[in-house]
Protein backbone atom coordinates (compact mmCIF):
# COMPACT_ATOMS: atom_id res chain seq x y z
CA UNK A 1 0.00 0.00 0.00
CA UNK A 2 1.24 3.53 -1.03
CA UNK A 3 0.58 6.00 1.41
CA UNK A 4 -0.69 9.59 -0.01
CA UNK A 5 -1.47 13.16 1.29
CA UNK A 6 -4.06 14.93 -0.95
CA UNK A 7 -2.21 18.37 -1.12
CA UNK A 8 -4.04 20.57 -3.75
CA UNK A 9 -6.55 19.13 -5.37
CA UNK A 10 -10.16 18.40 -4.83
CA UNK A 11 -9.72 21.27 -2.71
CA UNK A 12 -13.07 21.02 -1.00
CA UNK A 13 -14.20 19.99 -4.32
CA UNK A 14 -15.08 24.12 -5.21
CA UNK A 15 -14.57 25.46 -8.60
CA UNK A 16 -12.98 28.18 -6.96
CA UNK A 17 -9.89 25.71 -6.51
CA UNK A 18 -10.39 23.26 -9.35
CA UNK A 19 -7.77 20.30 -9.31
CA UNK A 20 -4.77 20.37 -10.90
CA UNK A 21 -1.90 22.23 -14.83
CA UNK A 22 0.25 20.52 -16.96
CA UNK A 23 3.79 21.91 -15.99
CA UNK A 24 5.80 22.54 -17.52
CA UNK A 25 3.64 23.83 -20.20
CA UNK A 26 4.39 22.93 -23.92
CA UNK A 27 1.62 25.12 -25.94
CA UNK A 28 -0.15 22.78 -28.45
CA UNK A 29 -3.05 23.39 -30.90
CA UNK A 30 -3.17 19.45 -31.23
CA UNK A 31 -5.84 17.49 -29.45
CA UNK A 32 -8.90 19.32 -31.07
CA UNK A 33 -11.52 17.75 -29.20
CA UNK A 34 -10.28 19.32 -25.71
CA UNK A 35 -11.91 22.39 -24.05
CA UNK A 36 -12.25 24.81 -21.59
CA UNK A 37 -15.06 24.23 -18.87
CA UNK A 38 -16.53 26.23 -16.22
CA UNK A 39 -19.72 27.77 -15.39
CA UNK A 40 -19.51 31.96 -14.80
CA UNK A 41 -16.37 31.53 -16.23
CA UNK A 42 -14.28 29.24 -17.60
CA UNK A 43 -11.42 27.58 -15.33
CA UNK A 44 -11.07 23.83 -15.64
CA UNK A 45 -11.18 21.19 -18.19
CA UNK A 46 -12.99 18.69 -20.13
CA UNK A 47 -13.30 16.16 -22.98
CA UNK A 48 -15.62 15.61 -25.68
CA UNK A 49 -16.39 11.33 -26.19
CA UNK A 50 -19.48 11.45 -28.18
CA UNK A 51 -21.44 13.93 -30.50
CA UNK A 52 -23.19 15.23 -27.18
CA UNK A 53 -21.43 14.06 -24.81
CA UNK A 54 -18.41 15.40 -22.46
CA UNK A 55 -16.28 13.53 -19.85
CA UNK A 56 -14.69 15.43 -17.16
CA UNK A 57 -14.37 15.44 -13.21
CA UNK A 58 -17.36 15.61 -11.01
CA UNK A 59 -15.49 18.19 -8.98
CA UNK A 60 -15.38 20.77 -12.01
CA UNK A 61 -19.62 19.94 -11.68
CA UNK A 62 -20.33 21.26 -7.93
CA UNK A 63 -23.05 18.57 -6.03
CA UNK A 64 -26.14 19.40 -8.13
CA UNK A 65 -28.21 20.77 -11.23
CA UNK A 66 -27.92 20.15 -15.18
CA UNK A 67 -27.36 23.53 -16.61
CA UNK A 68 -25.07 26.29 -16.06
CA UNK A 69 -21.68 24.83 -16.92
CA UNK A 70 -20.19 25.71 -20.69
CA UNK A 71 -17.46 24.40 -23.02
CA UNK A 72 -15.33 25.80 -25.67
CA UNK A 73 -12.92 24.27 -27.99
CA UNK A 74 -10.45 26.61 -29.59
CA UNK A 75 -10.87 25.83 -33.58
CA UNK A 76 -14.72 26.33 -33.12
CA UNK A 77 -17.16 29.28 -32.59
CA UNK A 78 -19.93 27.63 -30.46
CA UNK A 79 -20.73 27.44 -27.12
CA UNK A 80 -21.78 24.54 -25.76
CA UNK A 81 -23.91 24.62 -22.61
CA UNK A 82 -24.79 21.36 -20.51
CA UNK A 83 -28.37 20.14 -20.45
CA UNK A 84 -27.82 16.93 -18.18
CA UNK A 85 -25.14 16.13 -15.63
CA UNK A 86 -24.65 12.89 -14.32
CA UNK A 87 -22.30 12.79 -11.53
CA UNK A 88 -21.11 9.84 -10.61
CA UNK A 89 -22.25 7.95 -6.88
CA UNK A 90 -19.34 8.37 -4.86
CA UNK A 91 -15.84 8.65 -7.19
CA UNK A 92 -14.58 11.93 -9.16
CA UNK A 93 -16.12 11.40 -12.71
CA UNK A 94 -18.88 13.08 -13.90
CA UNK A 95 -20.81 13.22 -17.69
CA UNK A 96 -22.07 15.82 -19.21
CA UNK A 97 -24.96 16.29 -22.42
CA UNK A 98 -24.42 19.44 -24.36
CA UNK A 99 -27.44 21.18 -26.03
CA UNK A 100 -25.57 20.81 -29.49
CA UNK A 101 -23.52 18.60 -31.81
CA UNK A 102 -19.85 18.78 -30.97
CA UNK A 103 -17.56 18.02 -34.06
CA UNK A 104 -15.28 15.53 -33.04
CA UNK A 105 -14.57 13.49 -29.76
CA UNK A 106 -12.21 10.92 -28.91
CA UNK A 107 -13.41 7.41 -27.55
CA UNK A 108 -13.15 6.72 -23.83
CA UNK A 109 -10.98 3.47 -23.09
CA UNK A 110 -11.82 0.29 -21.36
CA UNK A 111 -8.83 -2.00 -22.09
CA UNK A 112 -6.36 -2.89 -19.44
CA UNK A 113 -2.82 -1.61 -21.27
CA UNK A 114 -3.15 2.00 -20.09
CA UNK A 115 -1.74 0.88 -16.35
CA UNK A 116 2.07 1.67 -16.88
CA UNK A 117 1.27 3.39 -20.47
CA UNK A 118 3.17 6.96 -21.25
CA UNK A 119 0.06 8.88 -21.57
CA UNK A 120 -0.16 13.03 -23.37
CA UNK A 121 -1.63 15.00 -20.90
CA UNK A 122 -3.94 17.82 -22.33
CA UNK A 123 -5.29 20.69 -20.20
CA UNK A 124 -6.25 24.88 -20.00
CA UNK A 125 -4.44 24.61 -16.13
CA UNK A 126 -1.75 26.77 -14.88
CA UNK A 127 1.62 26.68 -15.76
CA UNK A 128 4.82 26.89 -13.70
CA UNK A 129 8.82 28.03 -14.01
CA UNK A 130 11.88 26.17 -12.84
CA UNK A 131 13.88 28.32 -11.10
CA UNK A 132 17.36 25.70 -10.78
CA UNK A 133 16.16 24.27 -8.00
CA UNK A 134 12.42 24.17 -7.27
CA UNK A 135 8.98 24.76 -9.69
CA UNK A 136 6.54 27.42 -8.94
CA UNK A 137 3.15 27.76 -10.47
CA UNK A 138 3.16 30.55 -12.89
CA UNK A 139 0.74 32.12 -15.45
CA UNK A 140 -3.04 31.73 -15.56
CA UNK A 141 -5.76 29.60 -17.19
CA UNK A 142 -6.79 29.12 -20.25
CA UNK A 143 -3.63 27.97 -22.54
CA UNK A 144 -4.10 24.49 -23.50
CA UNK A 145 -0.67 22.77 -23.04
CA UNK A 146 0.53 19.04 -23.33
CA UNK A 147 2.84 16.66 -21.70
CA UNK A 148 3.68 12.66 -21.08
CA UNK A 149 4.12 11.04 -18.33
CA UNK A 150 4.05 7.62 -17.18
CA UNK A 151 0.46 6.09 -15.33
CA UNK A 152 2.57 3.77 -13.32
CA UNK A 153 -0.35 2.91 -10.91
CA UNK A 154 -3.96 1.75 -11.11
CA UNK A 155 -5.09 2.06 -7.42
CA UNK A 156 -7.98 2.85 -5.44
CA UNK A 157 -7.69 5.64 -3.21
CA UNK A 158 -9.82 7.58 -1.13
CA UNK A 159 -8.42 11.10 -0.32
CA UNK A 160 -10.95 12.45 1.51
CA UNK A 161 -12.82 15.01 -0.35
CA UNK A 162 -12.07 12.66 -3.33
CA UNK A 163 -11.85 9.15 -4.28
CA UNK A 164 -11.48 6.57 -7.20
CA UNK A 165 -10.03 4.08 -9.06
CA UNK A 166 -7.03 6.47 -10.26
CA UNK A 167 -4.06 6.16 -12.58
CA UNK A 168 -0.84 7.43 -10.70
CA UNK A 169 2.03 9.12 -12.52
CA UNK A 170 5.35 10.41 -10.64
CA UNK A 171 6.59 13.73 -11.89
CA UNK A 172 10.81 13.17 -12.62
CA UNK A 173 13.66 15.64 -12.88
CA UNK A 174 16.31 16.75 -11.20
CA UNK A 175 17.87 13.23 -10.82
CA UNK A 176 14.67 12.46 -8.62
CA UNK A 177 12.36 9.56 -9.74
CA UNK A 178 9.95 8.47 -6.59
CA UNK A 179 9.05 5.11 -8.09
CA UNK A 180 12.25 4.14 -10.17
CA UNK A 181 9.97 3.56 -12.61
CA UNK A 182 11.88 5.92 -15.17
CA UNK A 183 11.89 9.16 -16.20
CA UNK A 184 11.67 12.04 -16.80
CA UNK A 185 10.17 11.40 -20.05
CA UNK A 186 11.30 13.72 -22.44
CA UNK A 187 7.90 16.10 -21.99
CA UNK A 188 7.41 15.10 -18.53
CA UNK A 189 4.29 17.01 -16.73
CA UNK A 190 2.26 17.31 -13.86
CA UNK A 191 -0.74 18.60 -13.63
CA UNK A 192 -1.65 21.98 -11.87
CA UNK A 193 -5.02 24.28 -11.28
CA UNK A 194 -7.15 24.07 -14.11
CA UNK A 195 -6.27 20.94 -15.48
CA UNK A 196 -9.00 19.35 -14.05
CA UNK A 197 -11.15 17.12 -15.81
CA UNK A 198 -8.86 17.17 -19.08
CA UNK A 199 -7.56 14.10 -20.35
CA UNK A 200 -4.78 11.97 -20.49
CA UNK A 201 -5.07 10.56 -23.91
CA UNK A 202 -3.33 6.73 -25.68
CA UNK A 203 -2.74 6.16 -28.78
CA UNK A 204 -4.75 3.18 -29.78
CA UNK A 205 -4.58 1.76 -33.19
CA UNK A 206 -3.12 4.90 -34.65
CA UNK A 207 -6.29 7.01 -32.91
CA UNK A 208 -6.15 8.82 -29.73
CA UNK A 209 -8.83 7.29 -26.25
CA UNK A 210 -8.91 8.72 -23.24
CA UNK A 211 -7.62 6.68 -20.63
CA UNK A 212 -8.20 9.20 -17.85
CA UNK A 213 -9.44 12.09 -16.21
CA UNK A 214 -7.52 15.04 -14.47
CA UNK A 215 -8.32 14.55 -10.94
CA UNK A 216 -5.61 15.63 -8.35
CA UNK A 217 -1.58 16.03 -6.97
CA UNK A 218 0.08 14.94 -4.00
CA UNK A 219 2.83 14.17 -2.25
CA UNK A 220 4.03 10.37 -1.25
CA UNK A 221 4.81 9.88 2.74
CA UNK A 222 7.79 12.11 3.46
CA UNK A 223 7.65 13.20 -0.34
CA UNK A 224 7.92 17.06 -2.03
CA UNK A 225 4.65 18.88 -2.13
CA UNK A 226 3.40 19.66 -6.01
CA UNK A 227 4.90 20.88 -8.16
CA UNK A 228 8.31 20.11 -7.09
CA UNK A 229 9.56 16.94 -8.53
CA UNK A 230 9.13 13.79 -6.59
CA UNK A 231 5.26 14.99 -6.15
CA UNK A 232 2.54 12.66 -7.93
CA UNK A 233 -0.81 13.26 -9.50
CA UNK A 234 -3.89 11.15 -10.10
CA UNK A 235 -5.87 10.72 -13.10
CA UNK A 236 -9.42 8.64 -12.68
CA UNK A 237 -8.86 5.41 -14.77
CA UNK A 238 -11.39 5.79 -17.38
CA UNK A 239 -11.34 2.24 -17.76
CA UNK A 240 -12.48 1.43 -14.54
CA UNK A 241 -15.68 3.38 -15.25
CA UNK A 242 -16.54 1.68 -18.22
CA UNK A 243 -20.14 0.59 -17.56
CA UNK A 244 -20.97 4.29 -15.96
CA UNK A 245 -20.12 5.76 -18.97
CA UNK A 246 -21.77 3.05 -21.26
CA UNK A 247 -24.98 2.73 -19.56
CA UNK A 248 -25.43 6.92 -18.91
CA UNK A 249 -24.56 8.39 -22.28
CA UNK A 250 -26.44 8.05 -25.61
CA UNK A 251 -25.05 5.78 -27.66
CA UNK A 252 -22.92 7.24 -31.06
CA UNK A 253 -23.34 5.18 -34.08
CA UNK A 254 -20.80 6.56 -36.78
CA UNK A 255 -21.48 5.44 -40.63
CA UNK A 256 -20.18 2.55 -41.29
CA UNK A 257 -20.61 2.68 -45.01
CA UNK A 258 -21.88 5.06 -47.81
CA UNK A 259 -22.35 5.26 -51.32
CA UNK A 260 -22.98 8.14 -53.93
CA UNK A 261 -26.49 7.17 -55.23
CA UNK A 262 -25.89 10.07 -57.76
CA UNK A 263 -23.36 12.60 -58.91
CA UNK A 264 -19.81 11.93 -59.06
CA UNK A 265 -17.42 11.16 -55.93
CA UNK A 266 -14.75 13.80 -56.61
CA UNK A 267 -12.76 13.22 -53.16
CA UNK A 268 -13.16 12.24 -49.44
CA UNK A 269 -13.99 8.51 -47.60
CA UNK A 270 -15.32 6.84 -45.02
CA UNK A 271 -13.19 8.70 -42.18
CA UNK A 272 -14.33 11.90 -43.89
CA UNK A 273 -17.39 11.75 -43.02
CA UNK A 274 -16.59 10.92 -38.92
CA UNK A 275 -15.69 14.57 -37.90
CA UNK A 276 -16.66 18.06 -38.58
CA UNK A 277 -13.59 18.92 -39.17
CA UNK A 278 -13.90 20.20 -42.91
CA UNK A 279 -12.50 17.07 -44.26
CA UNK A 280 -15.07 15.90 -46.87
CA UNK A 281 -16.57 13.69 -48.85
CA UNK A 282 -17.09 15.90 -52.42
CA UNK A 283 -19.76 15.04 -54.70
CA UNK A 284 -20.20 16.69 -58.49
CA UNK A 285 -24.03 17.10 -59.70
CA UNK A 286 -25.05 15.52 -62.27
CA UNK A 287 -28.61 16.20 -64.11
CA UNK A 288 -31.09 13.57 -63.19
CA UNK A 289 -33.22 11.88 -65.84
CA UNK A 290 -36.05 11.23 -64.24
CA UNK A 291 -38.18 13.79 -62.96
CA UNK A 292 -38.06 14.80 -59.44
CA UNK A 293 -34.91 12.80 -58.82
CA UNK A 294 -31.81 14.66 -57.00
CA UNK A 295 -28.67 15.77 -59.10
CA UNK A 296 -26.49 14.46 -55.39
CA UNK A 297 -27.66 11.60 -53.30
CA UNK A 298 -25.44 9.86 -51.09
CA UNK A 299 -26.93 6.35 -48.41
CA UNK A 300 -25.05 6.38 -45.39
CA UNK A 301 -25.63 3.03 -42.97
CA UNK A 302 -24.89 2.53 -39.10
CA UNK A 303 -26.59 0.27 -37.04
CA UNK A 304 -27.40 0.47 -32.77
CA UNK A 305 -27.82 -1.94 -30.17
CA UNK A 306 -30.73 -0.11 -29.34
CA UNK A 307 -33.95 -2.03 -31.04
CA UNK A 308 -36.34 0.27 -29.17
CA UNK A 309 -34.72 3.37 -28.53
CA UNK A 310 -36.56 6.78 -27.05
CA UNK A 311 -34.88 8.61 -29.37
CA UNK A 312 -32.70 9.12 -32.43
CA UNK A 313 -31.18 11.90 -33.56
CA UNK A 314 -29.12 12.67 -37.14
CA UNK A 315 -26.57 14.67 -37.15
CA UNK A 316 -25.30 16.01 -40.75
CA UNK A 317 -22.91 18.93 -41.70
CA UNK A 318 -22.52 20.05 -44.45
CA UNK A 319 -22.79 22.18 -47.87
CA UNK A 320 -23.86 22.68 -51.60
CA UNK A 321 -22.23 24.73 -53.91
CA UNK A 322 -24.83 25.73 -56.04
CA UNK A 323 -27.78 27.55 -55.40
CA UNK A 324 -30.91 27.68 -55.13
CA UNK A 325 -30.85 23.74 -53.95
CA UNK A 326 -32.55 21.47 -51.79
CA UNK A 327 -31.61 19.83 -49.30
CA UNK A 328 -33.72 16.66 -48.12
CA UNK A 329 -32.53 14.05 -45.92
CA UNK A 330 -34.75 10.32 -45.99
CA UNK A 331 -34.76 7.38 -43.19
CA UNK A 332 -35.09 3.56 -44.37
CA UNK A 333 -38.62 3.06 -42.64
CA UNK A 334 -38.23 -1.09 -41.58
CA UNK A 335 -42.31 -1.28 -40.90
CA UNK A 336 -43.27 0.22 -44.24
CA UNK A 337 -40.26 -0.29 -45.98
CA UNK A 338 -39.67 2.75 -47.81
CA UNK A 339 -37.98 5.83 -47.62
CA UNK A 340 -39.90 8.44 -45.23
CA UNK A 341 -38.06 12.26 -45.47
CA UNK A 342 -37.68 13.44 -42.35
CA UNK A 343 -36.01 16.62 -43.05
CA UNK A 344 -36.20 19.42 -46.17
CA UNK A 345 -34.53 23.06 -46.36
CA UNK A 346 -32.93 25.22 -48.42
CA UNK A 347 -28.97 23.60 -48.94
CA UNK A 348 -26.34 26.25 -47.55
CA UNK A 349 -23.21 27.43 -49.61
CA UNK A 350 -21.07 26.76 -46.75
CA UNK A 351 -21.05 24.52 -44.57
CA UNK A 352 -24.21 24.68 -41.78
CA UNK A 353 -25.74 21.84 -39.19
CA UNK A 354 -29.43 19.60 -39.72
CA UNK A 355 -30.33 17.75 -36.66
CA UNK A 356 -32.99 15.71 -37.26
CA UNK A 357 -34.39 14.12 -34.08
CA UNK A 358 -37.26 11.59 -34.45
CA UNK A 359 -38.95 10.77 -30.41
CA UNK A 360 -42.05 9.12 -31.97
CA UNK A 361 -42.07 5.75 -32.46
CA UNK A 362 -37.74 5.43 -33.63
CA UNK A 363 -37.94 2.19 -33.43
CA UNK A 364 -39.25 2.11 -37.24
CA UNK A 365 -35.78 3.16 -38.33
CA UNK A 366 -34.23 0.15 -36.89
CA UNK A 367 -34.02 -3.17 -38.28
CA UNK A 368 -35.10 -5.47 -36.23
CA UNK A 369 -32.99 -8.45 -35.13
CA UNK A 370 -29.94 -6.44 -36.78
CA UNK A 371 -30.12 -2.54 -35.81
CA UNK A 372 -29.22 -1.60 -38.98
CA UNK A 373 -30.13 2.12 -39.34
CA UNK A 374 -29.69 4.07 -43.02
CA UNK A 375 -30.25 7.13 -44.24
CA UNK A 376 -29.91 8.96 -47.85
CA UNK A 377 -28.49 12.93 -47.94
CA UNK A 378 -30.11 14.41 -51.18
CA UNK A 379 -29.47 17.98 -53.19
CA UNK A 380 -31.92 18.80 -55.55
CA UNK A 381 -31.16 21.47 -57.96
CA UNK A 382 -34.33 24.31 -58.37
CA UNK A 383 -32.86 25.81 -60.91
CA UNK A 384 -29.09 26.13 -60.68
CA UNK A 385 -26.97 28.41 -63.29
CA UNK A 386 -23.75 27.10 -61.66
CA UNK A 387 -21.59 25.17 -64.39
CA UNK A 388 -20.73 22.69 -61.62
CA UNK A 389 -21.78 22.04 -58.29
CA UNK A 390 -22.36 19.70 -56.00
CA UNK A 391 -23.05 18.43 -52.26
CA UNK A 392 -20.03 18.38 -49.96
CA UNK A 393 -20.27 16.13 -46.79
CA UNK A 394 -18.25 17.26 -43.54
CA UNK A 395 -20.13 14.84 -41.03
CA UNK A 396 -22.65 12.41 -40.49
CA UNK A 397 -23.52 10.30 -37.19
CA UNK A 398 -26.70 9.02 -35.07
CA UNK A 399 -26.41 9.52 -31.54
CA UNK A 400 -29.17 7.03 -30.02
CA UNK A 401 -31.04 7.36 -26.64
CA UNK A 402 -32.14 3.90 -24.99
CA1 LIG B 1 7.05 9.91 -14.19
CA1 LIG C 1 9.36 7.87 -12.32
CA1 LIG D 1 -15.33 15.61 -41.99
Amino acid sequence: MRFFRALVLAAGLSVALPATSILPGLVTTDYPWVGKWGSSSFNTTAVAIGPYWLLTARHTVGSSGNTGWKFKLDDYPTEYHSVLVIRHATDDIALVKVDQPLPGWYEPYTGTQDVGAIGTLVGYGNTGVWNGSQWSYTSSYGTKRFGTNRMTFAQFVNLGSIQGFFLIGDFDGNGVDTWGDGGPLQTEVTLGSGDSGGPTLMLVNGRYQVIGIHSWIGSVSGGPPPPQYGSVFGDIRVAAYASFIQSNRDETAPVTDFEVLRGLQLSGNLQSLEFAEDNRVVVEARRPTEVAAPSVEIEVRGSTTHATPSEIRFVYEGAATGAPVLQRIQFFNYQTNSWETVDERDATGSDSLTVVSIVANPARFVQPGTGAMKARIQYHDRGVTFVSWGGQFDQVVWSVTP
